[in-house]
């Protein structure tokens, strides 16, 4: 037994000291110290030893387990170096080799225009305020007064989620001044921008997303003057000091009085060129003073309180402004285009 011990000491401690990797190396231990194994198999014949024998080959056969482990592991150790040296060496970077160019796209023109008309209201004091782009159809409509039988509502105009119709993509930012009212923390001072989705068809003038600035006053005592004051200086900021304005009658549900708000030509001062399509005046916005019952819906009492509101297109702003003549210019984000902003 002595000798099988020897020999199998010899063997094993070549086989490990010889061994390439590790997936091998555990295969070896396996063999010599599995419970099938060769140390195994040796120790199965101390039956037939006599008592005397019997803890002297016990403790060889400790002996010998103990160093085939240690040299399973200090295997371990050096193959484990070695593999990290071979990948250390097989990952070298040449930090010398010139690097791939990133290309950086460019801030698109209407980010601009938006930029510049948030820079605008936060001066005077509004709010940023961000929501859903799917909104209850209540949200949408019904509490901005616009009533179940207005065309805007029918499937041909709006994108609905359920066939009941009380889930859509909100097709104007006023949901946001619905949410606003009801958190109930007045007065309001606050600017509404994001994408809106109408069922429109692609064309130079149509997209069926686009994006909204809509903004809205609600304090004791706004009036209409405060309206067209604070638009007047909106615009002036805009397209520089003296800029003249009219105000348009319109209506919308949601608002009322309502009105457009032109600017006298900036390009021709009002005597009508390419770029007023020969009007002389630009329609910029809409707007009004906040409906009573639109009021009273979000829990506000239209005789304490009163707003006005307003609501523009920035695709149609920026296009005006960098006279771009095709609306799907703004949404192919052709890098050659946007370049030149
Ligand atoms: C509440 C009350 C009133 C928002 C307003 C307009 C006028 C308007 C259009 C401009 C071009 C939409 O993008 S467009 O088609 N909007 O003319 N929007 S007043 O009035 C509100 C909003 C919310 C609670």
């Amino acid at each position: 037994m002595k000798e099988l011990m020897q020999g199998l000491r010899e063997a094993s401690i070549k086989a490990i000291s010889e061994c390439g990797s590790i997936e091998e190396l555990e295969a070896l231990r396996v063999k010599y110290l599995g419970k099938k194994g060769e140390l195994t198999g040796i120790l199965r014949q101390m039956g037939k030893l006599s008592a005397e024998e019997r803890p002297i080959m016990g403790q060889l056969a400790n002996k010998l387990r103990e160093d085939i482990e240690n040299a399973l592991e200090e295997s371990k150790n050096s193959l484990g170096e070695k593999l990290m040296e071979a990948k250390l060496a097989d990952e070298t970077i040449d930090v010398t080799l010139p690097g791939v160019a990133h290309k950086s796209g460019h801030k698109h023109p209407m980010y601009n225009v938006l930029d510049q008309i948030k820079d605008i209201f936060i001066g005077m004091g509004f709010e940023i305020v961000d929501g859903p782009e799917v909104e209850l159809s209540d949200y949408n409509f019904t509490k901005l007064n616009i009533d179940g039988g207005h065309p805007s509502r029918e499937w041909t105009d709006t994108f609905y989620f359920t066939e009941d119709s009380k889930i859509c993509l909100r097709t104007q930012t006023s949901p946001m001044q619905v949410h606003a009212m009801e958190k109930g923390v007045l007065p309001i001072r606050m600017i509404a921008p994001g994408r809106v989705y109408r069922k429109d068809e692609v064309d130079a003038t149509h997209s069926p997303m686009f994006h909204q600035i809509e903004g809205m006053v609600i304090d004791k005592g706004v009036t209409m003057a405060d309206l067209k004051a604070t638009l007047n200086l909106v615009v002036e900021k805009i397209y520089g000091e003296g800029t003249v304005t009219r105000f348009r009658p319109h209506h919308f549900p949601f608002t009322e009085p309502s009105c457009e708000m032109d600017i006298q030509c900036h390009k021709c001062g009002g005597k009508g060129c390419p770029t007023c399509k020969g009007e002389g005046w630009i329609e910029v916005l809409g707007a009004g003073m906040v409906h009573p019952k639109v009021l009273a819906g979000c829990g506000i009492d239209p005789d304490e309180y009163s707003g006005w509101a307003f609501g523009m297109g920035l695709e149609r702003l920026a296009m005006g402004e960098y006279k771009i003549n095709d609306l799907r210019l703004i949404f192919e984000n052709d890098i050659r285009f946007l370049e030149q902003f």
